[in-house]
């Protein structure tokens, strides 16, 4: 128990206009902070409500300090920290459904922003479709009142707006998914359609889904975190969140009825976000997948540990240079050599623990943007792909689950147990290979059964099982 006095809020909340869907580290470290800075200048009625899908941790921890809490950036050069007071409150949808879907419907709220990672779409990553059949959302579908789901929730809150005569609100999606607006919009009208098609053809015709691209390194807070930061602030707050300094949202500006002054704050408002996404999923979670995986299983612990490791570093830029940029279409204002000069010091930042671990969590949700999409693109042009089938590969020795010393790995996988049999099960490396590739929810059949793609993974995967993985990335980067 820390001695400490509680952090506690000094300013009282704004009316709240944002419902905000998953608030963990994340939302904390970048949503809440643009919002904060946009009411700090300009005002409005713009505070969030965040709301919790099953767990009670952010409710548990931030309610007790009226809902502000510490944000640290963690530069190479020292630490700033700065009190956020944007969230006006803090709910729970599993405990009190009722009374979410009551803030959801109000017409007050203008928009439904949303991290809720990749598997809170409940969709199929390979085609970005809702998984219709999936056990959650025919829940969902049979008891559309009490909905434990994000597609459930805000189409039941549409449906009641839709019923009172209000406007729909603009879903924002902040999670690292291709074209996310796109793909928030598809899952929630198949929801929507599954449920009655004249709601559908109201959220169709009415409702804003802008795309994002979203950027700021936050590993998950730890008690580390908590200590650290109490000894520098002389609060308890373990509601905290320790980020990088860099900071990135780049949003299409299409909103039903407004949003805060985010521009205020530094986002980017744009009328595409196509090529910025295409950038910072490739470029970034890309090669984050790419050392999470390899590193985890040459031992690191952290990416800051892995890229500290020469043939770490030249195995990310092995794969920009040769992969990757050749992938990208040019993002207006920026310089893409610059762009990927600047993540590898921003990976290498010592002051950020990012758990290899961690990044390794929901491969299966991961791989198709980070890692197929620029596979097959790159194989279109007749290029090299090299490294990313190495990372491919690296994933599926991960997912066996058991490390290069013999000791279990803890795959967190909505597929894991599949996965786990699936690389398990082959008699042969290329046997494996084949195995995991048969997995539609994660390959494409098209690249699945593209020669160049699988004997490159088959025989990565080899060399993993016979090298490990650190003399593995040396080989590649050497030849
Ligand atoms: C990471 C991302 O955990 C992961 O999968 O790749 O959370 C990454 O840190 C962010 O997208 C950076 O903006």
């Amino acid at each position: 128990m820390s001695t400490l006095p509680r952090l506690c809020r000094t300013s009282a909340p704004a009316a709240a206009g944002i419902v905000h869907l998953g608030p963990g580290a994340f939302f904390r470290a970048f949503n809440a902070v643009y919002t904060d800075e946009a009411l700090r200048t300009r005002g409005g009625p713009w505070g969030i409500v965040a709301v919790s899908l099953q767990s009670d941790r952010a409710a548990r921890t931030l309610r007790p300090q009226g809902c502000a809490y510490t944000s640290v950036a963690l530069g190479t050069d020292g630490e700033s920290t700065r009190v956020i007071e944007a969230i006006s409150d803090v709910l729970v949808a599993r405990d009190e459904p009722d009374h979410v879907l009551d803030v959801m419907a109000d017409p007050q709220i203008k928009i439904v922003s949303l991290t809720i990672t990749e598997k809170g779409y409940c969709h199929d990553p390979g085609t970005g479709d809702l998984r219709l059949e999936a056990p959650e959302i025919q829940t969902d579908l049979a008891n559309p009142m009490r909905p434990a789901t994000a597609p459930g929730l805000i189409v039941e809150a549409l449906a009641r707006r839709r019923h009172a005569g209000h406007l729909p609100f603009t879903v924002l999606s902040c999670d690292n998914l291709p074209d996310n607006g796109a793909t928030a919009r598809r899952i929630i009208l198949a929801f929507a359609r599954a449920r009655d098609a004249a709601l559908a053809d109201w959220i169709e015709a009415e409702c804003r889904f802008p795309s994002t691209m979203v950027d700021r390194i936050t590993p998950a807070t730890t008690a580390d975190d908590i200590a650290r930061v109490g000894a520098l602030t002389g609060y308890h707050d373990p509601a905290c969140v320790l980020h990088e300094p860099f900071r990135q949202w780049v949003i299409e500006d299409d909103f039903v009825a407004g949003r805060p002054a985010w521009d205020e704050a530094g986002a980017q408002f744009v009328t595409s976000v196509h090529a910025h996404e295409k950038m910072k999923l490739r470029c970034l979670n890309g090669t984050h997948s790419m050392l999470a995986y390899l590193g985890y299983l040459a031992g690191y612990e952290t990416i800051a540990e892995t890229v500290a490791d020469p043939v770490f570093a030249a195995l990310c830029d092995r794969v920009w240079q040769k992969e990757i940029l050749p992938t990208v279409p040019h993002p207006e204002g920026e310089d893409l050599t610059a762009y990927v000069a600047s993540l590898l010091a921003r990976y290498r930042n010592p002051a950020i623990r990012h758990r290899t671990w961690q990044i390794a969590m929901d491969g299966s949700q991961k791989l198709p943007q980070r890692l197929l999409g620029t596979i097959s693109d790159r194989l279109d042009q007749g290029g090299d792909v090299a490294g990313l089938c190495l990372a491919v590969a690296g994933w599926m020795r991960y997912v066996g689950g058991t490390d290069e010393k013999g000791a279990p790995i803890d795959v967190r996988d909505p597929l894991a147990d599949a996965l786990k049999t699936a690389a398990r099960s082959g008699v042969s490396a290329a046997e494996t290979v084949d195995r995991l590739l048969a997995i539609r929810a994660v390959f494409p059949p098209d690249l699945a059964k593209e020669p160049r793609f699988s004997d490159a993974v088959k025989a990565a995967y080899l060399r993993l099982e016979n090298c490990g993985a650190r003399n593995t990335v040396a080989e590649l980067v050497a030849a």
